[in-house]
C-alpha cells in the first residue's frame, strides 16, 4: 500500500486523472459553476451536468471525449446527500468529481480497461483488495471484467437497480446502467464485499456509467441514438485510498478545514462525540464558501434556503461541544487558503464570504441557544408521548422563533428515533402566513368561491402592454367580500384584458369596465390560474349574474394615470437595480420589490447598511439614466438567449421557455412581465427615500418617481420652511440654531444634577436623623423623592458617605414599580464584612423579588411601594443576626 502522502497529493492526483485521460484523446474541459445553467436543477451535483445535451445528441458536442474537474454540491433536491455528512465518514455536500466522458464515441470496454489501468498501474492500489459492482442484468460488464482485465469472479457483485443504474439527475434525462469500483479499506465493517450495509468499510470510489437511455416526462425509457460512458471518481475518496489516511475528512486538503474547525470548538473537540459534527461542519463551511463565492446567497427560498441551512447545521451540530463565539470566517479563511492554488477566484471573494457568513451567523448564534434547549425538550416530550412524534406546531415554533430549519428538526428528532408532523408544520405555516395577510392589495380579502361561468373561456390573454382599453367577453364571475360586509364586490374574469394582474412585484391595475349599461369600478386585477381576475365594487341593487349573462361583451379601459405612475416606478426599479449592482458589486440580486402606483420598494442581498455616499450615488446614476430619456424596449426570447445575453433573471424563480426580457438601451437588461414608460424621462424626478434591513444580508431601498417624489420634495420644502419658523431663524440657519440649543439643553441638565446631589446631601442629613443602632451598626431605612435610578444612586452615594458604619435601605416613594437601593457604608463592608450583594440574594430567595449589585451597593426591584417595609425588616432583623 503506498502511503506517500506528497506523491498522491490531492493536487498530483488531479494531475495524473486529467493527464491520464488527455493522453487518450480527451479535451479537458475546466470545471462548470455550482450553479448549473438549468432551472430545474437546485446545484450541479454530477460531472455529467455540463454536458448533458451531448449525451443525447453527440452531434451538438464540441468534442467526442471529455475529461473534467467538477466542483458538485449534493445539499437539497434529488441528489442530496446533505443528511449522510457526519454520519458516514465518506458523504460530502461539496465535493470534487474527476470524470472522463464520451459522447457517442467509445463505450464500456475503454471506460472499464481505464479505470482499472489508472487504479493499479499509474497509482498502484493493490489489486486484491478491489472489488466491483455490475448492474445485475449487465452481462456484458461482468464479462469485460472477468475476461478482458481478468479481474476474479469472486469479487464481481452483481446489484439491483437502486446500486448499479444512475441517473437521471433531474426529473428527467440520461441514465443507464453502471459499474461501480471499490476499495477494501480494511475499517471495521461487515465483511465479504459491498452491501448496502457494508458501511465505511468498502470505499466506492470510481462509477463508471453507461448512459443507454433518455427517461422522459412521460415516464419512459427511449433508447439514446449512440451510447456514451460517464464516470465519476471522487476526490477525497481516491485520496483517502492512497494517502492511507484515516477517512475523507483527513485527507492532504480537508484535514487543515477540519483542523480549523474543531480549534473553535476549543477543549470541546477531544470529545469522541464530537468528531463527527467537527467533519459536518467543516464539509459545511467548504461547501458555503464555494458556494457564496460563486454569488449564490443566503435566503428563504431555493438555492439560497439550503446554504442557509448548512450554515445553521454546522452551527447546531457544533454548538453541544462548547462553540460560542463566531467561527465560520476563520473557518472560510482555512478552505480559501486550502483550496486557492487550484481555485485561484476563492482569494478575490474571500473577504466577501467572511461578511456574509459573520453576518448569518451572529444572527443565528443569538437564538441558537435558547433554541437548543427548546428543541431537547421538545424531543423530551416527544419521546414520552406515545405517536414519538414532534407535533407540527412545535416544529413551526422552533422555525419561526429560533431559525431552526424544519429539516434540521427533523434530522434531530431521528437521531433519537423519533418522526415529525410535517403537515401540522405546513398548516401552522400557512396559518401564520394568513395571518400576516400574505397576499398584497384587496384581493386577499377573497372568499375562495368558485366562478359561475358565463362563458366557455378557458384562458384569459393579457393583451395590455400598448393598449388601455379592449373589448372583452366575460368569462366567470363571483362575488367576494370586501372588509366590512357593507364592502360588495364582485370579480369577473374575461377571454383577453388590458388589466395587468398582480405580479413580479407589480400591483394589479385599476380601471373602469362596463357590462351593458352596468358601469364597474375596477380596484385590483390578479391572476387566478391561467385567467386574470377583475375585483369590482357593486354598488348597483341588480344582481351580477343576471346582468353578466346579459351582457357577456363588455368594455375594459384601464386607469391611465394609475397605470403610468405605476410603469414609472417600474422602469425606475430597473435603473435602481443596475445602480446597485454598479455601486455595490454584482453580488447584489435582487431578493423581492413591490411597485405600486405611489411608490416602490426594492428588497435586494448586501450585507451591511449603505453608507449615505453609496446611496447619494446610487440617486446620482439613476438620475442621470432619467436624463439620458434612454429608451425602454421588451422583447420575447428564449430563455437560454436571454441568460447568453446577460438578462438578470432572479435566483429559484421558474422561467418558462419562452421569456420577456426588458432592456433600457444598454443600461438594464432584466427578465421581467410588467408594464414599463417607453423612455425613462418620463419617470420624472426620482428619491431615496430610506434604505434598511430586513433580515441578515438583505437590504430593501424605498423609493418614489413622478407626482410621488415631487411632492415628498415639496413636503421636505414646506417641513424645512415651518421649523425655521418655530425657531425664528432663516432656514439655512437652523442647523446652526438646533446645535446651540443642544448646547443649551446640555449646560442645564448638568446643572440639575449638581442641584439634585446637593439635595440629595441635604436630605441624607435627614435621613440619617431617623437612623437607629443595631450593635454597633447604624441602619437607615427611608422612601425618597427620587425621578430616576440614577438620582436614586446619587441619593444612596451621598447617604454612604455620611454613614460611618452603617447599612440604608432606599427606595423611589413615587415610581410605579420602585427601585429599592441597599447601600453599606466603607467601614461596614471592612469591619463587619456586611455585603449588599449577599443580602440581597437572601431577599431574592427569601421574599422572590429580583435583584443584584456589588458589595456596597445593590439594586431590587419592588412590585409596589408597599413591599419597602418587608425588604427594609428584612434587612434590619439580618444585621441583628449579623451583629
Ligand atoms: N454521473 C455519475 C455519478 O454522479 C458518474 O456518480
Amino acid at each position: 500500500m503506498p502511503q506517500d502522502s506528497q506523491r498522491y497529493s490531492a493536487a498530483n492526483l488531479v494531475r495524473d486523472f486529467l493527464d491520464y485521460f488527455a493522453a487518450r484523446g480527451h479535451d479537458v474541459v475546466p470545471s462548470a459553476p455550482l450553479l448549473p445553467d438549468d432551472p430545474t436543477l437546485l446545484f450541479t451535483a454530477a460531472g455529467m451536468v455540463p454536458f448533458k445535451g451531448y449525451f443525447s445528441d453527440p452531434a451538438s458536442a464540441p468534442y467526442a471525449r471529455a475529461a473534467s474537474v467538477q466542483k458538485c454540491l449534493r445539499a437539497g433536491g434529488k441528489q442530496s446527500d446533505l443528511e449522510n455528512v457526519g454520519r458516514t465518514l465518506r458523504h460530502h455536500t461539496f465535493f470534487e468529481m474527476l470524470g472522463n466522458f464520451s459522447f457517442g464515441d467509445y463505450f464500456k470496454k475503454e471506460a472499464i480497461e481505464w479505470g482499472w489501468d489508472l487504479s493499479v498501474e499509474i497509482w498502484k492500489m493493490d489489486p486484491a483488495r478491489m472489488w466491483v459492482s455490475v448492474f445485475e442484468e449487465d452481462d456484458e460488464a461482468f464479462e469485460l471484467w472477468e475476461k478482458h482485465i481478468g479481474f476474479p469472479r469472486d469479487r464481481i457483485v452483481r446489484m439491483g437497480r437502486a446500486d448499479n443504474f444512475w441517473g437521471p439527475v433531474g426529473d428527467t434525462g440520461i441514465c443507464g446502467p453502471s459499474s461501480e469500483m471499490y476499495y477494501d479499506s480494511g475499517r471495521p465493517g461487515k465483511e465479504g464485499g459491498p452491501a448496502v450495509e457494508s458501511g465505511d468499510r468498502y470505499i466506492e470510489y470510481w462509477n463508471l456509467v453507461f448512459p443507454q437511455f433518455f427517461y422522459t416526462a412521460g415516464g419512459k425509457y427511449d433508447l439514446l441514438p449512440r451510447p456514451g460512458i460517464d464516470t465519476g471518481l471522487g476526490l477525497e475518496r481516491l485520496a483517502v485510498i492512497l494517502q492511507g489516511v484515516e477517512d475523507n475528512f483527513h485527507t492532504d486538503e480537508f484535514l487543515p478545514i477540519r483542523t480549523a474547525v474543531a480549534k473553535s470548538v476549543g477543549d470541546g473537540a477531544r470529545e469522541e462525540a464530537a468528531q463527527l459534527a467537527i467533519n459536518a461542519a467543516a464539509d459545511h463551511v467548504r461547501a458555503l464558501t464555494f458556494a457564496l463565492a460563486e454569488g449564490i446567497v443566503p435566503s428563504n427560498e431555493g438555492r439560497g434556503y439550503v446554504l442557509r441551512r448548512l450554515l445553521r447545521r454546522a452551527l447546531t451540530k457544533l454548538q453541544p461541544f462548547g462553540v460560542r463565539e463566531p467561527f465560520l470566517a476563520d473557518a472560510v479563511d482555512a478552505v480559501v487558503r486550502t483550496m486557492s492554488p487550484r481555485y485561484p477566484e476563492l482569494t478575490a471573494r474571500a473577504a466577501l464570504v467572511k461578511e456574509m457568513v459573520t453576518a448569518e451567523e451572529e444572527r443565528f448564534i443569538s437564538t441558537l441557544e435558547q433554541g437548543m434547549g427548546r428543541l431537547e425538550r421538545v424531543l423530551d416530550e416527544a419521546r414520552g408521548s406515545r405517536s414519538r412524534v414532534v407535533p407540527g406546531a412545535e416544529v413551526f415554533m422552533l422555525y419561526d422563533t429560533f431559525g431552526f430549519p424544519p429539516e434540521l428538526t427533523e434530522e434531530f428528532a431521528l437521531d433519537a428515533g423519533l418522526g415529525i408532523d410535517r403537515d401540522g408544520f405546513q398548516s401552522s405555516m400557512q396559518a401564520q402566513k394568513e395571518r400576516s395577510g400574505g397576499a398584497i392589495g384587496v384581493a386577499g380579502t377573497t372568499n375562495g368561491e368558485k366562478f359561475i361561468t358565463i362563458g366557455d373561456f378557458k384562458r384569459s390573454e393579457f393583451v395590455g402592454y400598448d393598449a388601455l382599453s379592449c373589448d372583452a367577453s366575460a368569462a366567470g364571475l363571483r362575488r367576494a367580500r370586501g372588509a366590512t360586509t357593507d364592502d360588495q364586490y364582485i370579480e369577473f374574469t374575461t377571454d383577453r384584458t388590458v388589466f395587468y394582474p398582480e405580479g413580479g412585484g407589480q400591483v394589479g391595475d385599476a380601471g373602469r369596465a362596463r357590462f351593458g349599461d352596468t358601469e364597474l369600478n375596477v380596484v385590483d386585477t390578479f391572476r387566478v390560474g391561467d385567467r386574470i381576475a377583475h375585483r369590482a365594487s357593486w354598488t348597483s341593487a341588480g344582481d351580477p349574474e343576471e346582468i353578466f349573462q346579459a351582457h357577456p361583451g363588455g368594455r375594459l379601459d384601464v386607469d391611465r394615470e394609475r397605470r403610468l405612475a405605476t410603469a414609472r416606478n417600474h422602469t425606475a426599479t430597473h435603473l435602481l437595480h443596475a445602480a446597485l449592482r454598479s455601486v455595490l458589486g454584482d453580488h447584489v440580486a435582487q431578493a423581492g420589490s413591490l411597485v405600486a402606483p405611489d411608490r416602490f420598494r426594492f428588497d435586494f442581498h448586501h450585507f451591511q447598511a449603505m453608507k449615505p455616499e453609496e446611496v447619494a450615488e446610487v440617486e446620482h446614476i439613476v438620475t442621470e439614466a432619467i436624463m439620458a430619456d434612454m429608451s425602454v424596449t421588451a422583447q420575447s426570447m428564449p430563455y437560454k438567449e436571454a441568460i447568453a445575453t446577460g438578462a438578470m433573471a432572479l435566483f429559484g424563480e421558474k422561467y418558462g421557455d419562452t421569456v420577456r426580457v426588458v432592456s433600457v438601451e444598454d443600461f438594464s437588461r432584466e427578465l421581467c412581465g410588467g408594464t414599463h414608460l417607453a423612455h425613462t424621462g418620463e419617470i420624472g424626478p426620482f428619491f431615496i427615500r430610506q434604505e434598511g434591513a430586513v433580515g441578515a444580508g438583505i437590504r430593501r431601498v424605498e423609493a418614489l418617481t413622478g407626482a410621488g417624489a415631487f411632492r415628498f420634495a415639496k413636503a421636505l420644502v414646506a417641513e424645512r420652511n415651518s421649523i425655521a419658523a418655530l425657531l425664528k431663524v432663516a432656514p439655512e440657519d437652523i442647523d446652526k440654531r438646533v446645535r446651540t440649543l443642544l448646547d443649551d439643553v446640555d449646560a442645564m441638565q448638568k446643572q440639575l444634577r449638581r442641584d439634585e446631589s446637593r439635595q440629595a446631601r441635604d436630605s441624607a442629613g435627614d435621613a440619617l436623623s431617623a437612623a437607629i443602632t443595631i450593635g454597633d451598626v447604624t441602619f437607615v431605612a427611608a422612601k425618597v423623592e427620587a425621578g430616576d435610578v440614577p438620582s436614586l444612586r446619587r441619593y444612596g452615594d451621598a447617604l454612604r458617605e455620611k454613614l460611618q458604619t452603617g447599612v440604608a435601605v432606599i427606595s423611589q416613594s413615587q415610581a410605579d414599580k420602585p427601585v429599592c437601593l441597599i447601600v453599606v457604608s466603607d467601614r461596614a463592608v471592612s469591619e463587619k464584612s456586611i455585603s449588599a450583594a449577599d443580602i440581597t440574594r437572601e431577599i431574592s430567595k427569601a421574599l422572590s423579588f429580583r435583584g443584584g449589585g456589588k458589595k456596597h451597593m445593590a439594586q431590587i426591584g419592588l412590585g409596589n411601594i408597599e413591599d419597602f417595609d418587608r425588604v427594609a425588616d428584612f434587612v434590619k432583623e439580618t444585621l441583628k443576626s449579623l451583629t
